[in-house]
């Protein structure tokens, strides 16, 4: 009795701490507490710089025999490769390895996933729950129990739920926590579900493709490559984005006699494998595009018979581009008209054996559906979608949800706060989720909590003021996270989650040339008090009336279940990682047989009536965009093989094999400047907006001079980050203007420039 009125007491005062607090939320270091502080230093002296790459020969008990195998996939990037954990007896994890049956890595990680087994290892990881309360007038966090933080979270959900309808509560999640939570909040009552992955990343690609070919290019991308002829790059940087299967199968290509054409203004890695390198004027792809279009239809380069069998809206693209001839490119990219001549011939010579690559990170200036939409009309007049060589069809297998009570249905969803925005975003923009954070005027906001998981807002979202407006406005703010990243500090409640090497999570099933299975599964125990996403979503279910949604007491129990419906089960799963199963249906096209597209004519639409009707442009148009002003210069990112994003830059193997990013500067840039190789700079934009650190200058012929190439993910400030902090800089502190995708909402991120700063412009950090 004196307990649970102890309990409720403490979550009592937490609660009104928390009510207090609503107004403004200052950002907490979390390195204040006792308990990480001394857990911190015991890891860092056996974990410091030169922290060796795991599976080290020289680990106690490490011998081959010793070691137990235990099924996972990687969490490191989302390429999701299927592996395994190599434990030793007294619960270690040396090293991890590639599952040899897993199609999407053949048996070999890459350099971040073979280095995952840092994520378990970072001394700095989150290690208990954290509940924001006023110390001596002070924002802190004190350490809680588990029972405490979820019974916080769930009695605030619960009043947000009688105050202002479940739907006033919205998840941002990426990555595998995501499903868990999105089950959560689906029982709750709300469809308020964004991930960065659509507004910040592939939106805008899959909704140009979509609406050409009415299907996505899906992830992992149902890209041929190791068949194809011809590999065309327009921006993506496969080889330095290191999407493992893709890097493969492009090597495959290469060694097969392949012709890649790679258009970077950079000479990225997969450039310098190149037959083609065109360093076009960023900005200006639809140009180049259009006079690709204009090249192969005017020069009677195109598959007219499959454009006449699977097509509509030629005769109006015909006349759309009669004007757009290379010459008139090449004043607009800097492309000589004779290399886009002869790079169309050689996609028409691969024909249908080509790839116009879609890319993946498409959020660039704003009217990048449009590229999209240019690039997959390329590949239907080359014929390459549903041939060998250019684009297959995936298969894949469905696993029937674990069984529950069928969801309630919201009262309004992130649709309606579009107010006629954004018509064909089809998954929900971060930003619009963010903006709808915010009251207007005497207007409340219209979401009033959010739940974060696996997202990193701080450094993936580009919209810095928007951002901390919507966040001191919220009443809840929960993030579930393994580290103690940027947005851990904006938090009511921090809940640190166990790596994905400890855990349990869904099971990946995948669509791709043939249907896999595959299990990830704990290979030890969970460190300190972290816990898994299925575990938290569920308690915070139970907690808010939910449980029925929830009926299983370990989330095997649900994989057990789902894998019998399919004919298999975790017994098997547990051996063998990665199930394969046939496909049923051809991946190609059969010849002479007719295909009906998922557009609404059945037919490839060259001619968008989906874009017409939404009072878009039908036909991609070009825009010319802003160039730098003189001493300004454009601020481009992208990524390097050994980091994912923010989340790795902590990562103690990783940081041993890339510490920092560097400027990538043009020498006749660095003449006019005076600046050294390897000098340290400080970045500022075009808004004043100057980096928190300096970075270290590289000087190379292999960027354009009007541009500068940072790589995406470092320039940490949050202290408690001991590996990572001041490493670097942040591309996203300098990127203040966003240009909206107007058909999506994609928040394109490339029209930013940046000059140099050589003294120390003595900025205060925010730790
Ligand atoms: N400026 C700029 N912005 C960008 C991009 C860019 O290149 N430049 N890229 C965009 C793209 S393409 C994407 S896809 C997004 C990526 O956006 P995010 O996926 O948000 O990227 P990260 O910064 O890596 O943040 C990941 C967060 O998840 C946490 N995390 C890692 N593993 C786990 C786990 O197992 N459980 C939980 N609960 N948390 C975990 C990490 O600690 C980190 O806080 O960013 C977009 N934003
Ligand atoms: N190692 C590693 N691999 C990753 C990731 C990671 O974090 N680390 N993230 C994964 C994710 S989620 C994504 S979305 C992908 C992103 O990877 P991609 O889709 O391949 O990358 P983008 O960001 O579109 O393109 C970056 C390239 O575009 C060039 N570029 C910049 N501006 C322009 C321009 O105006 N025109 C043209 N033609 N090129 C330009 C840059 O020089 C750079 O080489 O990578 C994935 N793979
Ligand atoms: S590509 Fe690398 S980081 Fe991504 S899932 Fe595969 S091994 Fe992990
Ligand atoms: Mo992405």
């Amino acid at each position: 009795m004196h307990q649970i009125s102890d309990v409720c007491q403490t979550m009592n005062e937490s609660h009104n701490e928390l009510f207090q607090m609503k107004t403004r939320r200052d950002f907490i270091k979390i390195s204040a507490l006792g308990l990480g502080a001394a857990a911190l230093t015991a890891g860092a002296s056996k974990m410091g710089m030169g922290f060796p790459l795991l599976g080290s020969e020289n680990e106690p008990g490490s011998e081959e025999n010793t070691l137990r195998r235990v099924p996972t996939y990687c969490e490191v990037c989302f390429w999701k490769c299927a592996g395994w954990a190599h434990v030793t007896e007294d619960g270690n994890i040396i090293k991890i390895t590639g599952n040899d049956d897993d199609p999407q890595c053949n048996g070999r990680l890459c350099p971040r996933g073979t280095g995952g087994v840092g994520m378990f290892n970072d001394p700095d990881r989150l290690k208990t729950p954290l509940i924001r309360v006023v110390k001596d007038g002070e924002q802190t966090y004190r350490e809680a129990s588990w029972e405490e933080a979820l019974s916080l979270i769930a009695s605030k959900m619960s009043d947000l739920r009688s105050k202002y309808g479940p739907e006033s509560m919205a998840l941002f999640m990426h990555g595998a926590p995501g499903t868990h939570f999105s089950h959560l909040l689906k029982a709750y009552g709300t469809l308020n579900l964004a991930a960065p992955s659509f507004a910040q990343c592939r939106g805008p690609r899959d909704v140009g493709f979509e609406a050409t070919f009415g299907e996505s290019v899906s992830s992992p991308e149902v890209t041929d490559i190791r068949d194809t002829r011809c590999l065309v790059l327009i921006g993506s940087h496969i080889g330095e984005n290191m999407h493992n299967g893709q890097v493969q199968e492009m090597s495959q290509a290469i060694d097969n006699g392949a012709v890649i054409i790679t258009v970077d203004p950079r000479l990225s890695t997969a450039a310098s494998k190149s037959k083609y390198w065109l360093p076009i004027k960023p900005s200006t792809d639809i140009a180049l595009l259009l006079s690709w279009i204009h090249v192969l239809i005017y020069d009677d380069l195109y598959n007219k018979e499959y454009v006449s069998t699977y097509a509509e809206g030629f005769d109006e693209l015909k006349a759309y581009v009669k004007k757009f001839t290379p010459e008139w490119a090449y004043g607009i990219t800097t492309l000589k008209p004779d290399l886009i001549r002869n790079t169309a011939r050689e996609m028409a010579n691969a024909a249908p054996s080509v790839i116009i690559h879609p890319g993946r990170h498409a959020a660039w200036y704003g009217d990048d559906v449009q590229r999209s939409r240019a690039m997959a009309i390329l590949n239907a007049l080359l014929g390459s979608w549903g041939n060998r060589g250019g684009f297959f069809f995936k298969e894949g297998i469905k696993l029937p949800e674990f069984p529950h009570p069928e969801y309630p249905k919201p009262a309004w969803t992130w649709k309606d706060l579009l107010n006629g925005k954004y018509p064909m975003a089809n998954e929900a923009p971060t930003n619009l989720v963010i903006e709808s954070s915010i009251p207007t005027g005497d207007q409340e906001a219209k979401i009033k909590g959010w739940i974060v998981a696996g997202t990193n807002l701080i450094s993936a979202i580009p919209l810095k003021e928007e951002l901390s407006k919507a966040m001191q406005s919220l009443e809840l703010l929960v993030v579930v996270d393994t580290m103690p990243m940027e947005i851990t500090g904006y938090a009511d409640v921090v809940l640190p989650e166990c790596t994905y090497l400890e855990r349990y999570d869904d099971i990946r099933a995948t669509s791709h040339r043939e249907p896999t299975l595959c299990l990830r599964m704990p290979a030890v125990e969970a460190k300190n008090q972290t816990k898994p996403a299925w575990w938290i979503a569920k308690q915070l279910g139970e907690r808010l009336g939910l449980g029925a949604y929830f009926n299983y007491t370990d989330f095997s129990e649900v994989l057990d279940w789902q894998l019998k419906q399919v004919g298999s089960s975790l017994d098997e799963m547990k051996r063998i990682g990665v199930k394969k199963l046939s496909r049923e249906s051809s991946p190609y096209l059969e010849p002479g047989t007719s295909h009906t597209f998922k557009t609404a004519s059945g037919k490839i639409q060259l001619y968008s009536h989906e874009l017409a009707e939404a009072g878009f442009d039908p036909l991609p148009a070009f825009t010319k965009h802003p160039e730098p002003e003189e001493g300004f210069y454009r601020l481009i990112y992208g990524r390097a093989p050994m980091h994912t994003f923010s989340r790795t830059a902590n990562n103690p193997n990783l940081v041993a094999l890339m510490p920092e990013n560097s400027v990538w500067i043009n020498p006749q840039v660095a003449k006019i400047w005076g600046i050294k190789k390897d000098q340290y700079v400080w970045l500022k934009n075009q808004d004043g907006a100057v980096s928190n650190f300096a970075v270290k200058v590289r000087i190379t012929e292999r960027i354009r001079w009007d541009s500068v190439y940072i790589v995406h993910g470092f320039g940490h400030h949050h202290k408690p980050l001991h590996f990572a902090y001041g490493r670097g800089v942040n591309d996203t502190e300098l990127i203040t203007n966003v240009m909206m995708d107007p058909i999506m909402g994609g928040t394109g991120m490339r029209g930013n420039f940046i000059t140099f700063l050589t003294e120390d412009p003595g900025k205060e950090v925010e730790a």
